[in-house]
């Protein structure tokens, strides 16, 4: 009987996307290790990619069936990472836990970090503990006994004070991931699922970011000193990673390199990082547009050479002051610069981007997608706006409401597939889905796809061409408001 069970909640998942390892739980599961804990992660989002909220009894089932096969109940049951995508099926996974032995119930995550969080969930999660931040050191204290009902540093219980988000001081305390205990086979990027070959995995080398971008929930929860690791502790956990065969790593940190007078610097010692360990492949990495800007060329060089394949930059509108409604600190001519440099670096390009927002009509939505089809990106991704408790943009837009976000965060109306979505009352919530669906289809044109594969290396253009065909036809079904529709909404009412 494992003494932990760490659960990855399902969600309402984007179709032909990829699927990713949840490091959040390895971080954890490592830490319970160091503790003599025996830990079994359970991968419900990556066990069911293709979930909707129609379906939701098969993964709730297949949680109590893990549970009932065991001779006797783990002493710790941990569920998340907890946000507002996934707080119905986390209620409901808290409550089949419950139902099944006596084990002290943990949920941690990002919403755990947000303001009322302990008042709001009461009530709505039935759960022991609540951890915010960095959840290493309290899920450590939890399965040693060590915390009282009082209120801590990092965790409390349910009903009481808000706990105040932990942050590891020193990252380097923390051990490397324990991404034994995921099946590798089950992950892959959207790109790599057709490319045979070696499993990817997922990295986390820092903690913080130190932007203000309103409609970003992530330094509420780790806050906006960046943490990094050392370059010895990189180059061990990439030596983990070549023990266990990865062929491909994202490296998902929000803020590994900012633009600052370090950053030829800090990019160089990473790239030596990789060439001075044992693990060679493909990586992948998040960059702020005007950190690639900034970047020198033989720094860019220095990335690629290392094994840098694709950049993915979150260059949200094509037009100046969405940017600057979003306080995002770029411009549309910095993303244009960004995507031309990490292009003639030999490195693929990608860009995330934002549909609606203060002050946008449809002529805005369609100069942010206007923008992306100009841009020279091989991949680009488009989201409605989303709303997430915690930010500035949600003070915004629910002025009266306080820290009091629960009930609009599962009304599914304002949340059709689990995130609360813009509207205004010149853009309804369908203009904005469909001007997604439309971006897609625009975006992934034939024109792209061959410029795209006259610069892929040969045995890459069977997957290039498949992961266009799936962005361009099944990508945008994911934002058909009927998928959402639930048959059997009681079922799952907290
Ligand atoms: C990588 C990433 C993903 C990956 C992997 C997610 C995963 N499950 O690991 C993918 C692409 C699958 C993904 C999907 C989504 N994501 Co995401 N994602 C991120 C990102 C960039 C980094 C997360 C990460 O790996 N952090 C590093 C690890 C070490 O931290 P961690 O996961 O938070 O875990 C630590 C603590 O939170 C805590 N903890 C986490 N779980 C638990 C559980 C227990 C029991 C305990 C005690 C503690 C604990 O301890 C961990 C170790 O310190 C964050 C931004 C950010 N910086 O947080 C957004 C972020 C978490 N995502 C976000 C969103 C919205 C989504 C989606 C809903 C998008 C969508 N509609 O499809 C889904 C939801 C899926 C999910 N379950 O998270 C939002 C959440 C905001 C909110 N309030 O809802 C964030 C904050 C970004 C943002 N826009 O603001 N995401
Ligand atoms: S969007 Fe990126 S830069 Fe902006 S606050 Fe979030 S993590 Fe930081």
């Amino acid at each position: 009987v494992p003494d932990v069970i760490l659960v990855n909640p399902h969600y309402i998942r984007r179709h032909g996307g990829g699927v990713v390892p949840p490091i959040g739980l390895c971080y954890l599961a490592a830490v319970l290790r160091t503790q003599g804990a025996s830990v079994e992660i359970v991968d419900l989002a990556a066990c069911y990619p293709d979930f909707i909220a129609a379906r939701r009894a098969e993964p709730l089932e297949h949680f109590a069936n893990v549970l009932e096969a065991l001779p006797s109940p783990p002493r710790l049951i941990g569920i998340g990472p907890l946000v507002t995508a996934t707080l119905a099926t986390t209620a409901t996974l808290a409550r089949a836990a419950r139902e099944h032995g006596d084990a002290e119930i943990a949920i941690g995550g990002p919403l755990c970090a947000v303001p009322g969080a302990a008042r709001e969930l009461s009530g709505f999660v039935d759960c022991d503990w609540l951890v915010a931040g960095d959840g290493e050191r309290p899920i450590a204290e939890l399965f040693r006994g060590e915390r009282s009902a009082g209120c801590a540093e990092g965790a409390t219980r349910l009903g009481g004070d808000d706990p105040t988000p932990w942050r590891e001081p020193t990252l380097d305390a923390l051990p490397v991931p324990a991404r034994d205990l995921l099946d590798h086979s089950r992950y892959g990027s959207s790109l790599r699922r057709n490319l045979a070959g070696a499993p990817m995995t997922s990295a986390f080398l820092s903690r913080g970011c130190p932007y203000s971008c309103s409609f970003c929930a992530a330094p509420l929860s780790s806050g906006k000193v960046v943490r990094r690791f050392s370059m010895p502790r990189v180059r061990e956990e990439l030596d983990a990673c070549a023990a266990l065969g990865f062929g491909e790593i994202v490296f998902y940190d929000d803020c590994l390199f900012v633009r600052s007078p370090k950053l030829d610097a800090r990019v160089a010692e990473f790239a030596a990082a990789i060439e001075q360990s044992g693990w060679r492949g493909d990586y992948q990495l998040e960059l702020r547009c005007d950190a690639v800007t900034a970047m020198a060329d033989e720094t860019l060089e220095r990335l690629r050479a290392s094994g840098c394949r694709q950049i993915n930059m979150g260059i949200e509108k094509g037009h100046v002051a969405g940017l600057a409604a979003m306080r995002k600190r770029l411009t549309p001519e910095t993303a244009q610069i960004a995507t031309e440099r990490v292009v003639e670096a030999g490195i693929r390009a990608a860009g995330t981007f934002i549909l609606g927002g203060a002050g946008e009509g449809h002529e805005e939505l369609e100069a942010t997608v206007a923008f992306a089809e100009s841009l020279d990106l091989d991949f680009a991704h488009f989201n409605p706006l989303a709303l997430y408790p915690g930010t500035p943009l949600f003070a915004e837009q629910f002025p009266d409401r306080g820290d009091k976000w629960l009930q609009l965060c599962t009304n599914p109306d304002l949340a059709p597939f689990g995130d609360v979505l813009w509207r205004s009352e010149v853009l309804s919530l369908s203009d904005v889905l469909s001007k997604v669906e439309d971006a897609y289809s625009r975006f992934y044109d034939g024109r792209r796809l061959t410029r795209v594969l006259s610069r892929v290396p040969p045995r890459e253009r069977d997957s290039v061409t498949a992961s266009y065909a799936r962005l361009r036809s099944e990508r945008p079904a994911s934002w058909h408001l009927e998928r959402a529709g639930d048959p059997h909404p009681d079922r799952y009412a907290a």
